[in-house]
């Protein structure tokens, strides 16, 4: 039986035109600039996102690392805020790989970071602090419950960043998340950034890839980096193919996905021992609690849903995130809930 599978739109399988797609891809070595389906994936991403230019890099955590390793050199302090993804599940790689300073700044429930915060985190000209360089900001935020960013919040920022010569990056890993929850283009959410990393293989359902959009010699930059930390690909067509059918036909429909969150959201709200979190979802991210009457944690709860085929995300001693994706039915938000509703009854 096919499990139920809520833990992250990560898990998504690329669908059949995409496995077609991949099947037909013509390809070259694109280390060489000479995949003609990497090539029109590059271009078309450009153009979605409104930048002169685009590198498909094989996951968003690259993304993330290359593209602030082009705007930091060793020492260089990047603003972030405290629940970013790359604050958490990056494994530190812009310290450890290359010796940026990150300086971690409160996020709100909102997923924006103050301004003000921002403001007074910007270094003075003292050889005793490491320099400013970089802001990085997330939409949607993952940590922040799947919220999204406005674009008028990008330009604010982008306002601060200009007033003190700052760069400012984007972790757009589901940026059309945000476009579609708010009705406004992923270009207008990318415009106030200098450089955005957008996922392919989250909700979008591509088997593998991110893409890093900027300026011409921004992209230069980060190709060189990319090389650098491996990620220098050769046919990779077969999987930019499947990115094309994701860039096409794929982000319309994430909006399906927002509406499965709410419905499994309002029926999981039914379940006296679990206590959503205020406004959940915003996107396709549902996030709850177990109540403190409730005798067992969240491990325990998961384990008991994975006998019965569903998998859910364990956050917290006693939180969850469910994630909606192309692969989930409204049956299974219904099952799923059943299950849960279920076990919460006999805990
Ligand atoms: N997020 C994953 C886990 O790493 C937590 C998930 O299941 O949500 N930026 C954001 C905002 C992300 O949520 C993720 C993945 C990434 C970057 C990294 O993407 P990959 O997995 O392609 O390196």
């Amino acid at each position: 039986m096919k499990p139920i599978d809520l833990r992250s739109d990560t898990v998504t399988q690329p669908t059949p035109a995409m496995r077609e797609a991949m099947a037909k891809a013509p390809v070259g070595d694109d280390v060489y600039g000479e995949d003609p389906t990497i090539n029109r994936l590059q271009e078309i991403a450009a153009e979605i996102m409104g930048k002169e230019a685009a590198l498909f890099v094989p996951s968003g955590t690259m993304g993330n690392l290359a593209s602030i390793l082009a705007h930091c050199g060793r020492g260089d302090e990047v603003l972030l805020g405290d629940k970013a993804h790359t604050v958490i599940y990056e494994a530190g790689g812009i310290s450890a790989l290359g010796g940026v300073h990150s300086r971690q700044l409160p996020n709100q429930a909102d997923g924006t970071i103050l301004l003000e915060d921002i403001r007074a985190a910007i270094r003075p000209n003292d050889i005793h602090q490491p320099p400013t360089r970089l802001i990085a900001l997330e939409n949607t935020h993952n940590r922040c419950g799947g919220v999204a960013l406005s674009p008028a919040y990008g330009w604010a920022v982008r306002a601060i960043a200009e007033q003190y010569g700052l760069f400012l990056h984007l972790d757009g890993a589901r940026i059309f998340n945000a476009s579609v929850a708010q009705g406004v283009s992923a270009k207008e959410l990318a415009q106030p950034f200098d450089s955005v990393t957008f996922c392919l293989s989250k909700g979008l359902c591509a088997p593998v890839g991110a893409v890093i959009v900027g300026s011409g010699s921004f992209i230069n930059q980060v190709r060189r980096i990319r090389k650098q930390l491996g990620g220098g690909m050769r046919q990779a067509g077969i999987l930019a193919a499947a990115g094309i059918v994701a860039l096409e036909t794929m982000i319309d429909r994430l909006a399906d996905d927002h509406t499965k969150a709410k419905k499994l959201a309002n029926e999981l709200a039914l379940i006296p021992s679990l206590v959503l979190d205020p406004g959940t979802p915003y996107t396709n991210m549902v996030f709850l609690n177990i109540s403190p009457e409730f005798p067992h944690t969240a491990q325990w709860v998961a384990a008991k849903l994975k006998e019965r085929g569903v998998l859910v995300g364990v956050v917290g001693e006693r939180r969850f995130r469910l994630v909606t994706h192309y692969w989930i039915e409204d049956k299974d938000v219904i099952e799923a809930s059943q299950h849960f509703k279920e076990i919460m009854a006999n805990g």
